[in-house]
């Protein structure tokens, strides 16, 4: 497994992409080449668009793609499973030289990763990971340790709240690697704190609408008794901040507010006080996919697992570091 650092690559993206007009290919360097010698051309099956961390990472390989010359097939599933295993088997249809795969879910995607196998089309998974009996199913995953997140936000709320208080969780999609993990990283710090009870659990499928509406049945639940609500995105975190003000309360300091992404919205929810603290979770995985399929292509060997390293930024920093936020 490697770890990889985020800030590095962006520099790296942000240093190549000055003096050129970003996402163009640079002239007269070599385009990649298809199987025929025609453009590389790449399947990309997208969950859908549920969170401003989605469309980050959607804008991140649309632009990469864009910038090799290479002619990315894009599909949103709208959050489907299904519609996503549709896209997967059009991609072979038409004979892609690679595949992008973000999965909704970890299982059910055994049968279309064998097939895509069969016809010896490399899969590079981004930001989420999947439970399949052979590894060999797949190239690659690049992604967060959504565990670590998990931990950073209990162990941070734990200092904050000083070891007392009641939470409500606002959990991801179920079924999904990032809500799966994060709710396991976050309980396993936080059953170490006897003064710390997480008096509900439910999902808002990521997004802010649906995290608002579970909000606003926690509140009429538990009201007064709530003392931080950790979201497993911000999106979610933005929606509860919206029913926690509703409801005639001060998210930020009367409910403390804890959520992972750190999209810029996020940022702003922390400069003005509603948010507490966000846990980064690097949504620009445009230039470690492409390099990817560039080395499997090249025949060279690619680590199982790459993870990107995250930091945790809450209002102490927020107003220092929104500025150079890339997303
Ligand atoms: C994490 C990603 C999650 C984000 C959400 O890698 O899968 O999905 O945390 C997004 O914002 O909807």
């Amino acid at each position: 497994m490697k770890a990889f650092s985020f800030s590095l690559a962006l520099a790296a993206l942000a240093l190549c992409s000055c003096g050129e007009k970003s996402g163009s290919p640079n002239p007269g360097t070599p385009q990649p080449q298809g199987s025929t010698g025609k453009k590389l051309t790449v399947g990309f099956s997208q969950i859908g668009a549920e969170s401003a961390w989605r469309s980050a990472e959607t804008d991140s390989i649309r632009s990469e793609a864009e910038k090799r010359g290479v002619d990315l097939k894009f599909s949103d599933a709208q959050q489907k499973q299904e519609n996503q295993i549709k896209a997967l088997r059009t991609f072979v249809a038409n004979g892609v030289d690679a595949i992008i795969l973000a999965p909704v879910v970890e299982t059910g995607w055994e049968p279309v990763l064998r097939e895509i196998k069969q016809a010896n089309i490399p899969v590079v998974l981004v930001d989420r990971g999947v439970k399949v009996s052979d590894e060999s199913l797949y190239s690659t995953l690049i992604a967060s340790d959504f565990v670590e997140e998990g931990r950073r936000a209990g162990e941070w709320l734990a200092k904050k709240l000083e070891g007392k208080g009641n939470i409500v969780e606002l959990e991801g999609t179920i079924g999904a690697a990032p809500a799966i993990d994060r709710k396991k990283g976050f309980h396993e710090v936080i059953d170490k704190n006897p003064g710390m009870k997480i008096l509900r659990s439910q999902s808002g499928d990521f997004t802010r609408a649906k995290g608002k509406e579970v909000m606003e049945a926690f509140l009429k639940a538990e009201g007064k008794n709530i003392n931080a609500v950790y979201a497993h995105n911000d999106d979610m975190a933005l929606g509860a901040i919206q029913a926690i003000d509703e409801a005639g309360m001060k998210p930020g300091t009367d409910i403390v507010v804890i959520s992972i992404d750190g999209v810029k919205a996020a940022f702003e929810a922390m400069v003005a006080g509603k948010l507490n603290c966000t846990v980064e979770c690097n949504p620009l995985l445009g230039p470690a996919a492409f390099d990817a399929i560039e080395a499997i292509r090249a025949g060279k060997a690619v680590e199982k697992k790459t993870i990107a390293k995250d930091e945790v930024f809450d209002q102490s920093t927020a107003k220092d570091v929104i500025g150079s936020r890339k997303y």
